[in-house]
């Protein structure tokens, strides 16, 4: 709402220049006699050239690609003990967000589901100002320190010469620092795990990494790391799937987001918190400032204390989503940092970049970046700057009435910004903390954390991005890594990738950090229920429109979004004649844009159609749920599905063939679980 003064009205009346002037022809440009060169006196021309030159922006050098939606976040608790956070003090009181999700390595234009991690940043328009939360939806980060995030991100992205490869790390320069640089070990495990491949934005966590700073209203502070935890539940594609999607579809994920929304189906997190008083500091196994380590939930669990909801897109895409400016800086009353080398790092970088970015210090005037606050400053001038600002620009003053003046400190409960006074000795020294040295053990903990079926997509990640990598010493130097996580998985990936296992030892874990956490696995983070779950029902002439029908319904009542597809678009006739009406013609989706499959009783003529049998056997290769009823399984044969009733996550009916409400409880059951891996 508090964009709307700055939201221009979609233009009635006659098309004019940028100075207000009526155009009368837009489409030709004015030049001499009808077949003569154009003129420069053409200003309308001349602008309009202009300004579609100038339209882009230098984009973000990291997370480039990403999309955008508004919403709320309102706390279920009042956490007025540990924080003064404005927007964490009043049960159900709601701060207006807006959230940017992204990926990380590819360009602007590159596609969605590629293997990355992805970013998840939040702004909150607090009444104490803009606060924001720069996340990823992993926990950990490839690097201890700032200083080496430019090499960091020299090596991931495309290699100078050729500017290869787009959205991927799957090269050379990547597994080089990697393989040098032994404390990506962690990250790297999340980054090969499914959680690189999320399903949707809308179903996967966010994380803060660092460990943050609480404080309360008397000045005390407390040790957080922020949570986001998908309502719908993480679910994550399997890479063959997350491959196909990105050529069938490169705007899975935006358009994903962007359709849940205008549909109503808003997508939901609870904020969690992970809270260890200051004198915990050093309680674990591990230094709470290094943020290439996590804090087990079975160390200090996660307190749920709130919830966001999208429920708007943005009307204009440059506008909003591309011109949001984060910054790690924009703190708030109640919320300060920590000494994490690389969140101190980011306080510099973030600003930075976006004065080059968005051309100048002017970028908070940007309506997304507006905080709701008012704004009263002393600074002036300079680029793009939107007031017109009467008065004095300095403090102290008189002539301007002393304003705008300076709260003092102490006040904390105010809403005035005070930094946390914290006690730090030491030299200035360019090294290292010895506490930061363990790169293995949480590696370690989140491999052994992992189901079988993740553990056997970690190995095929690792063996398929190092089989991309042409030097053979990085593979043998990588291979060596991973046999300080462990022993078996560097022996299965080198036998896939052809390279010999380095004798070497496994590194012997820190004592006390855990051997595994539950938490860790996707196993443990399924959702309930199956909305916004998309589910194909294939159909053809002859199939029986009544039991498609009660299928489509019992899901839709489900809030899952069927979609029926047969060989052409149009109508099918069912077996009683009657028409059944086609969402998409079969050429024109693919399976790997639906969740689950229904093949009902009629569909086994599409056994002859090359696109159904494409569709049924992708779907059954990347373990989707697959509900076969009568002569679907026909179908499902020529798919490669001889054994229905046998393999795992599909259903099928009663001997008696009655697809009753007990049946389709079953699917629904089945889709809730996601995929079966283990197929
Ligand atoms: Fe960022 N990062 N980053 N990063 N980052 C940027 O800021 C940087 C890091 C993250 O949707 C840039 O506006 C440094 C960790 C997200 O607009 C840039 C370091 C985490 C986004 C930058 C890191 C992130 C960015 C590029 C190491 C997870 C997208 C454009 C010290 C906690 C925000 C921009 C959006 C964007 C720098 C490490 C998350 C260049 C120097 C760790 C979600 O300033």
């Amino acid at each position: 709402m508090a964009l709307d003064a700055h939201r221009a009205p979609h233009p009635r009346g006659a098309l004019t220049t940028d100075q207000g002037v009526a155009v009368d022809d837009t489409d030709n440009s004015l030049h001499l006699g009808e077949r003569g060169p154009t003129l420069l006196a053409d200003f309308q021309l001349r602008e309009k050239l202009t300004r579609f030159d100038h339209e882009r922006i230098p984009e973000r050098v990291v997370h480039a690609r990403g999309a955008g939606a508004y919403g709320f976040f309102e706390p279920y608790e009042s956490l007025a003990e540990y924080t003064c956070a404005d927007f964490l003090q009043e049960p159900g009181r709601r701060t207006p967000v807006f959230v940017r999700f992204s990926t990380v390595q590819g360009p602007r234009g590159s596609a969605d589901t590629v293997r990355d991690v992805r970013g998840f940043a939040t702004k909150f328009y607090t009444r104490h100002g803009n606060y924001d939360l720069v996340g990823n939806n992993m926990p950990v980060f490839f690097i201890q320190d700032a200083a080496k995030f430019p090499d960091f991100v020299h090596a991931v992205k495309p290699e100078p010469p050729n500017e290869i490869p787009t959205g991927a790390s799957a090269h050379d320069t990547f597994w080089d620092f990697c393989s040098l640089q032994p404390e990506s070990t962690h990250m790297l495990m999340w980054v090969m795990s499914d959680r690189a491949i999320p399903r949707s934005y809308r179903m996967m966590q966010g994380f803060g990494v660092h460990t943050f700073r609480l404080v309360n209203a008397e000045g005390r502070g407390t040790f957080v790391k922020f949570h986001w935890r998908p309502k719908l539940g993480v679910a994550c594609q399997v890479w063959d799937e997350a491959q196909l999607a990105a050529g069938r579809d490169p705007d899975f994920h935006r358009r994903d987001l962007w359709e849940a929304i205008a549909s109503g189906a808003y997508p939901e997190w609870e904020l969690g918190v992970q809270l260890i008083p200051e004198e915990h500091e050093f309680a674990f196994p591990f230094d709470l400032l290094d943020p290439t380590k996590l804090v087990p939930e079975e160390l200090v669990p996660v307190r749920p204390v709130g919830r966001m909801v999208l429920d708007r897109n943005p009307q204009n895409f440059f506008a909003e989503t591309e011109q949001v400016a984060f910054h790690t800086a924009n703190i708030v009353p109640g919320i300060d940092f920590t000494n994490d080398p690389l969140l101190q790092g980011r306080n510099f970088s973030y600003l930075d970049t976006q004065l080059l970015r968005l051309g100048g210090p002017n970028f908070a005037q940007l309506p997304v970046n507006r905080p709701l606050t008012e704004v009263r400053t002393n600074h002036r001038d300079g680029q793009g700057q939107q007031l017109i600002q009467p008065g004095t620009s300095y403090s102290p003053n008189s002539v301007g009435g002393g304003c705008p003046f300076t709260m003092g400190g102490g006040r904390l409960a105010e809403g005035v910004f005070e930094h946390y006074q914290e006690r730090v000795d030491g030299q200035a020294i360019r090294r290292r903390s010895a506490s930061f040295a363990d790169h293995y053990s949480q590696a370690a903990m989140f491999w052994h954390s992992m189901a079988d079926w993740e553990q056997e997509h970690i190995t095929a990640a690792f063996a398929f991005e190092l089989g991309h990598v042409g030097d053979r010493a990085v593979r043998r130097r990588m291979v060596g890594n991973l046999v300080r996580v462990d022993a078996e998985l560097a022996a299965e990936v080198a036998r896939r990738i052809g390279e010999p296992v380095p004798e070497q030892e496994a590194a012997a874990p820190a004592p006390e950090v855990p051997r595994i956490s539950p938490a860790l696995s996707l196993a443990a983070l399924g959702g309930s229920g199956i909305s916004t779950r998309s589910v194909a029902v294939l159909a053809c002439d002859g199939v029986d429109g009544a039991q498609l029908s009660a299928g489509r319904d019992w899901l839709a009542a489900q809030d899952a979004a069927v979609a029926v597809l047969a060989p052409h678009g149009g109508e099918v006739s069912d077996r009683a004649g009657d028409g059944v009406p086609v969402d998409r013609a079969l050429s024109a989706t693919a399976s790997v844009l639906h969740d689950a499959v229904l093949l009902p009783d009629g569909t086994g003529a599409l056994a002859e159609d090359p696109d159904a049998v494409r569709f049924v056997a992708e779907a059954l290769r990347h373990g989707k749920p697959i509900a076969v009823l009568g002569s679907g399984r026909e179908l499902a044969r020529a798919a490669g599905l001889a054994d229905p009733q046998d393999t795992p996550g599909v259903a099928v009916p009663a001997p008696d063939g009655q697809a009753d409400a007990d049946f389709w409880r079953h699917v629904t059951h089945l889709i809730e679980q996601h995929r079966f891996p283990q197929r």
